[in-house]
This record gives C-alpha cells, structure tokens and sequence, in this order.
C-alpha cells in the first residue's frame, strides 16, 4: 500500500511518475512528525529492524549507525567519516517486524539520522517543510522495494554492447592513445567492447566538439573503431565554455538557456574549460535545447556517453574569486604597511602555503563546490525563477534526462548507452550511474559491492565502480580481484584518474589471468543481461541483499560482503589482499562454481552454513542456488561475437533457466 502526504508546496521534481492521490498527514502513532523547524520526523526503531536504502551512498547496507546528507557533491576522497556523495537517494526502507519504505521527495539538503545522534532513533530532517513523503507498506522489504520501483517507473535498458568490458582513463588524448589501448586488449586476446573519452579528446574542453589536431578524422575513426567492434564513449561535462564564437556558447546566451543570477545576467563558473555557464536543464525548452547538442555526436558514429561534472562541481565562482583577490588585496596592502604598492602579490601568496594566513587559506578551500555559489544562480522553471540551492539535487538527473530524451527522439529504434556521475531518483528512467571517484584501495571493492543493491532499490540497475580504483596507484592483485567483482556489476569499466600508476590489463604480469577473469564475463553475458532486462521489466533487483531473499536466517540478514544476483546466483568476491580465499555464509545449499584459469569450470556442492572457500587471484568464484541452473556460453572476444550455439547450463541438474532477450 502507498499513500502520499503532502507538505507545504513541494517541488515537482517527477521523481515519481504513478499517479497517486496526495493527502494532508493527519497523523501516525509510529511516525512522528514536526514542522516546528523545517521538516523533521522520526522514528523509534526496534532493535532488529534493519535500514535499507539511500542508494549511493556510504558505509554499509544497512544503514544504521551513522548519518548521511542528500547533497550531491563532487568529492573524490570516499572516506568512511562522508556523509554525502554525488547521488540523492531519498529512499529508505525498515525491515524488521513491519516492512515500512520512506520516500522524501525534496531535491535539496536533507539529512538522515539513522541511530547516529541516539542509537535507536531514525530523523529525517530539511530546512524547508515542503515535500511529498511517500510511505510504502508491504509483507516484505522486497515487496515494498517492488512498490517503490512501480511508482517511479521503469529503470533504463542499456545496450547487450554495454555488458562488455570497458577501458577508461583519464589522460587519453589522441586516437594513437586509444588505438594502443584497443591493441593492448586484441593483441592480448583480452575481450573488450568499449573504451572511453575522456575530457582530453574535446577542443579545449567545449562540450560536443572533437579536438581536429589529437582526431584528424574523427567520424571515419569511430567508424574504423565500429568495424573492430569497439564503441567509443565521449564524456560529457556539464559547464558550456564561454567563448565567443564557440555556437552552444553564443545559442545558449541568445536564448536564456543558462542558469541566471538574480540579476538576469548569466552565472559564471569556473570548471575544466575555465570560465562556464551551466544550462538550465531544469527549464524544458533549455533542456531539449542541450539534449539536440548530443546529435552532433551520434552524427559522427557516436552510440554512448558518460555525463559528469553535474552536481554541478563548481572549481570556483566569479564572485568567490572576486572575494578572495579582495582578501589576498587587502593583505599585501597591509603586509607592505598600507603603502597600497605591496611587494607581496596575489602569486607570492598563493605560491608560498605557509605565507597564507588562515582566513585567506581558510577562503581558497572553500571556493570548490562552496553553498554560497549554489545560492548565486536561479533555474527557470516553467517562468518561475527557483534558487539553485533548493533543487540542488536534481540537475545530474535532469543533464541526463535531457540526454535521455533526446536519444529517444534522435534513434527511436537504438538503445544508447548513458550514465551519469550524479544522479536523483527518476533519473533511472533515462540511464545509469557510476560512483565516482573511487580510490585503489581494498576497502572500496567492499564499498562498490554494497551500493550495487542499495542503488538497485532505488530503480538504477546499470550500474558499476571505476574497476581497479579511479584515485591512487594501484596493484596487480587489487585489480584482479576487483575484476572478479565487476564480472557481474552491468557497469564493467577499468578506469583511473590523471597521474596514476596505468592499469590496463595489459601493464601487468601475467597476461593470461587478465585475460581469463575478463573471458568469464563474457562467457555470463547472456545469464546476466538477461537477469538485467528482467530486473528492468519486472521491478525488481538484480543484487540484492542477503536479507531480501532470506528474511528469517538473521545470520543471512548480516552478511554484507555477498549479494544474491538474479534469481539464481550468489556472488562472494575476495576484498582482501594476500590471502589465498574467503568466508562465506551460505544460507541454504549450493553449489560452488569456480571458473578456473585453464577453462575448466570447478563445482562443488556446498551445504548451508560457513564455509572458507579458496579462491586464487586468477579465479572467479560464484555460487550456484539450490535447485537452479544458469546458462553460459564459450568466451568471445566482444558481444557481438558471442555464439548463443555453445550454451551449456551450469548448477544443478534437471533445474530450468527462463532467458529474456
Ligand atoms: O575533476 O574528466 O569522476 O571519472 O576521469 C575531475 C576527468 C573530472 C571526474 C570524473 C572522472 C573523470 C574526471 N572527472
């Protein structure tokens, strides 16, 4: 059952796309509710009640014991203390002896408490107290996911092409860059389908250009690159360089498409190309106006993007710079006795940390993505001229969704691939996510397995992690491991960050367990995209949580470190370094399935209960339910060489497997 409160005048931010009756709150005896100050409502949690939700977001599945803020934000450290990534998810759910699914739709700052301030007690808590709260109930936490995901409607369906591996980095320049790299991969036997485009590959970083010099032909290039089966994904930022004679520029100004301050006049922000407008993809017409630029792409042979920047990251204002030179200004002409000809100048200061006092370096940290700026520029919905800050957590979704539409409209027939770095629910109506700067480090291949079902519940089933870590130099054996996770994550992609160790498959010893853990994939594409599209068609989950398919084992409801995939697999990654396998519950038989190094598949039929299974660094190990089979096929080198001809079931005997295509 879902009924709908309303509070105050909420933002329509479709979220939701159900039609649903909305009523005054008249009151819950197990929901309490203030709008003395702001919104705040809370509620007194059992002690074995579980919290599920928030889609991306930090820490563990279930969400108890810590706080997190809706407030999409452009930070590339993911350290246990964050309480905000780039993803607003405002969905959560308890579990225990009732099943209750929240839904705050409000698309700014809101925070939920859930038994951080007192153990037992879950708030959420906004400034403003309009919003639509949405209370779900249902037998189950699967069921009330199930409800939730019929009110916001269909999740995205990526093309099969995206459920192959994909090589990124950011520091790919020219098409020499990316013919090495597609030759590191075939001259290896490496199966791969996609490699990337980042920022470097645009003329001086102006969305929807291509750098003439680095990509002489650029259209016969994508072309060259189709005829080997490889798509390039551009990237695609969201601030629109200023320069004159730059068209998106010059269009966008003519006809009131960027976000505008108060005063009318447009508002500049500095991001890779320098100083940026952001269009206003909140306003319809600028939003199908910024979707058609896409076209420009996909005319060149183009067939995927990857959307970033659009929390909006913000380096820094004009008006925070402004205030800062003022600052740095007005010391110098102090440090020089008030000569007003100061020696020390703005470069002496920012040059020399320790010359810094504490209230300009106290300034210069907080231009980046500072609130101030949030509240310096206005959208303009429908004629109404709405301040950024308060539908802060919606413009990720709407860049894409104006991707999205357009899409739809520029290749009815063609399914493109789209995800987007931030993300509000809705938005996985029109692609999927990936979480952002990760960093090479053992515990973030844990964190990237926790998302994949929280975000699941929130409607985005294309999803991954940047596989082998996006920040810091990373190992061999790291990626190794991490590729034995995003064997099953839709999202397969290795990418890392500028000035990092390189982490191609091919840069490491030992080709060949490279080129095997990424054959498995490819060998499970057809199992796994069609549990993809099914999750999509049906409403439902390709990871879930232990505890979705085990309600009543409490030891199974606790285990965070597996996930349950598709209506027949269990997946147990190793997450740790030097060691030589793993523990693991299983919560009824199974069997034990490890794609071994030489081709041979390893089976093994496993009881319930604890186990430690061996698993080697060139291994990948799932697990098989009870009484179930899973389809696979020999290796290829991309999907579309995939041969359904060579199909075999795996698990147990007489089982049947219903595939979608
Ligand atoms: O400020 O385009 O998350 O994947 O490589 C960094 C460069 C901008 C952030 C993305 C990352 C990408 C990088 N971008």
């Amino acid at each position: 059952m879902v009924e709908k409160y309303v509070f105050g005048s909420p933002f329509e931010t479709q979220a939701v796309i159900a039609e649903i009756e909305a009523a005054e709150f008249a009151g819950k005896e197990w929901l309490n509710i203030s709008l003395e100050n702001g919104f705040c409502c809370s509620y007194q949690m059992d002690d074995a009640d579980v919290i599920y939700g928030l889609g991306e977001a930090n820490r563990g599945i279930n969400k108890r014991g810590y706080q997190y803020v809706s407030n999409c934000t452009d930070d590339p450290h993911h350290t246990e203390e964050k309480v905000s990534l780039y993803g607003a998810h405002n969905f959560i759910m308890i579990s225990g002896k009732k099943h209750i699914g929240l839904f705050f739709d409000y698309p700014s700052n809101i925070c939920f408490d859930i038994g951080y301030t007192r153990q037992d007690l879950l708030t959420v808590s906004c400034e403003q107290a309009d919003l639509y709260l949405y209370v779900i109930t249902g037998e189950s936490a699967y069921d009330v996911t199930k409800q939730f995901r019929r009110m916001i409607g269909k999740s995205y369906i990526a093309p099969k092409y995206a459920f192959g591996f994909g090589q990124s980095r950011w520091g790919y320049k020219t098409a020499q860059d990316i013919e090495a790299v597609v030759s590191g991969y075939r001259d290896n036997q490496i199966p791969i389908d996609m490699v990337y485009l980042d920022i470097d590959y645009m003329q001086d970083y102006k969305d929807f250009t291509v750098n003439p010099e680095r990509f002489p032909d650029f259209a016969q290039f994508v072309q060259k690159m189709r005829e080997n089966r490889i798509h390039l994904i551009p990237i695609i930022d969201a601030g629109v360089k200023i320069e004159e004679g730059y068209d998106i520029y010059e269009e966008g100004v003519a006809k009131g498409y960027f976000c505008k301050r108060e005063d009318g006049t447009d508002f500049v922000a500095a991001v890779w190309p320098g100083w940026t407008h952001f269009p206003d993809v909140l306003n319809p017409d600028a939003r199908a106006w910024f979707g058609s630029k896409y076209k420009i792409l996909t005319d060149l042979g183009i067939d995927g993007f990857w959307n970033d920047m659009n929390e909006p990251a913000i380096f820094y204002s004009e008006e925070g710079i402004q205030a800062l030179n003022q600052a740095i200004a007005d010391y110098a002409k102090e440090f020089s006795g008030g000569q007003g000809d100061a020696k020390t100048d703005s470069d002496d200061i920012m040059n020399n940390a320790n010359a810094v006092p504490g209230e300009i370096r106290e300034m210069m940290n907080q231009l980046q993505n500072s609130p101030a700026d949030y509240r310096r520029f206005y959208h303009n919905v429908n004629g109404k001229m709405v301040r950024h800050d308060r539908v802060h957590n919606l413009y990720g979704f709407n860049m894409t969704r104006a991707a999205g539409e357009a899409l739809q409209k520029i290749a009815p027939d063609r399914k493109m691939l789209l995800f987007s770095r931030s993300s509000y629910i809705g938005m996985h109506r029109y692609g999927g996510i990936w979480t952002g700067d990760n960093q090479s480090w053992w515990s973030h291949i844990l964190l990237n397995l926790k998302m994949m079902p929280s975000l699941n519940m929130c409607g985005f089933l294309y999803v991954g992690s940047d596989l082998g870590g996006f920040g810091s130099n990373t190992t061999r054996d790291l990626v190794l491991r991490w590729l034995a996770l995003g064997v099953f994550t839709p999202l397969m992609r290795n990418h890392a960050a500028l000035g990092t160790r390189e982490q191609e498959c091919y840069q490491f010893e030992h080709i060949e367990d490279f080129r095997h853990v990424i054959r498995v994939r490819y060998r499970l594409i057809p199992y796994l995209y069609s549990e993809y599209l099914k999750a999509a068609m049906r409403d439902e989950m390709y990871f879930r949580p232990l505890g979705f398919d085990y309600p009543d084992d409490r030891r199974a409801v606790e285990t965070e470190d597996q996930l349950m995939l598709g209506n027949e697999v269990m997946i147990a990654p190793v997450y740790t370094q030097n060691v030589s396998g793993r523990t693991v519950y299983l919560p009824e038989e199974m069997k034990f399935i490890k794609f071994m190094p030489d081709g041979s598949i390893y089976e093994e039929v496993l009881g319930k209960g604890t186990h430690y299974v061996e698993v080697a660094l060139n291994e990948v190990p799932l697990f098989v339910r009870k009484d179930k089979c899973i389809p696979i096929v020999d290796a290829a080198g991309s999907v579309d060489e995939i041969d359904m001809s060579t199909v075999r079931y795996l698990g147990y005997d007489g089982a049947e497997y219903e595939m979608v295509e």
